[in-house]
């Protein structure tokens, strides 16, 4: 069965070059014509790993071609997820499975509710990927990949593919929990490190606004059915901001890089599912909209 992969970014590559190097079928899906030219320009995809570089000329095709899609992994950003899994809809088998890596939450909902019946499998990702050009991605860091099905526990066969092909994960019976803990993290920690303009280890100047801010998060996924995903919060998010101390966030890297945020999938989503339910999360808010301040006044989009 081939492994379908739309978005061949940073994540996408990372992937696919792990799923061809283990000898499995792959096919990255351009967006058009022109974008497929030029992967085929550069004869393929890279990969460096600790140093080293490594070639896969991956199978490469346009949304539009006319071959079934039954095994899709959608490694785009959460706003674009949507719009890039409609070019392909078309195009998905009747048992078509889907992989969502998107970070954040409210981007797997809309994916979910465009591809039904089709299986979606939501992925929570610690790995580390940047792109260097384009079809080149460095593998930047080890971590895990958990999976899992809010719908259906039964594990899809194919993960023992991933072990093939030396992908780190593990079949997680909670992920929404774990897609809610990784949101509230995010949320602690990413919006500020842009407005402090600091590494995650400038927060320990800022332990205050720390602690308000993961006292609301708690009470949020407390609200939100997810006091699982509440549990010692507080006490996670400064062993993160101490462990990835000399890292930039993810949204500072990409404020830093005049680059689109996930603002919309992270904050957004928080203060908007608080809003549903007239809770009122005033350091949360209040981080949010300085957030959306801070990229409006860079000409960034603040959704
Ligand atoms: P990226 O920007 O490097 O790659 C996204 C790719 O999707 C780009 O190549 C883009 O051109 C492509 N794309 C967008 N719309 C498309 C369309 N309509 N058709 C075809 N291709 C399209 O992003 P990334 O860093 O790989 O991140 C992907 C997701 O994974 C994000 O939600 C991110 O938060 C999450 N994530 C990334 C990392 C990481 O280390 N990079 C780690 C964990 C989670
Ligand atoms: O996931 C992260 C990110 O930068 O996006 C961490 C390291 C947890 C900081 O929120």
């Amino acid at each position: 069965m081939t492994w379908h992969v739309l978005g061949a970014g940073s994540l996408g590559c990372l992937w696919a070059a792990r799923l061809a190097r283990a000898g499995l079928p792959v096919t990255l899906l351009m967006r058009n014509q022109q974008r497929l030219d030029a992967y085929l320009q550069a004869g393929g995809l890279s990969l460096i790993e600790n140093g080293q570089r490594s070639h896969y000329p991956v199978a490469a095709q346009t949304c539009d071609h006319s071959q079934p899609i039954s095994r899709l992994l959608v490694a785009c950003k959460a706003y674009d997820a949507e719009a890039a899994v409609a070019q392909i809809e078309s195009r998905l088998t009747a048992d078509a499975e889907l992989i969502l890596l998107q970070n954040g939450l409210g981007s797997q909902s809309g994916v979910s509710a465009r591809v039904a019946p089709a299986r979606c499998i939501l992925a929570s990702s610690t790995e580390g990927a940047f792109r260097q050009n384009d079809f080149e991605a460095v593998f930047a860091g080890q971590g895990q990949n958990w999976l899992g099905d809010p719908l259906e526990q039964t594990p899809p066969d194919w993960l023992s593919e991933l072990a093939a092909s030396g992908i780190a994960h593990s079949w997680s019976t909670d992920i929404n929990t774990r897609l809610w803990r990784k949101l509230a993290l995010n949320c602690a920690i990413n919006p500020l490190t842009v407005l402090h303009d600091c590494r995650n280890g400038g927060l320990e100047q800022y332990p205050q606004q720390v602690m308000a801010l993961c006292n609301e998060l708690s009470t949020l996924l407390t609200a939100c059915d997810q006091a699982d995903a509440a549990q010692d919060l507080h006490q996670q998010v400064l062993q993160v901001i101490r462990a990835t101390a000399q890292n930039y966030s993810s949204m500072h890297q990409d404020v830093s890089h005049g680059r689109r945020t996930e603002i919309s999938y992270i904050s957004g989503y928080a203060c908007t599912a608080a809003q549903r339910l007239n809770l009122a999360l005033p350091h949360l808010e209040a981080v949010h909209a300085q957030l959306v301040q801070a990229l409006e006044a860079r000409g960034l989009p603040s959704r």
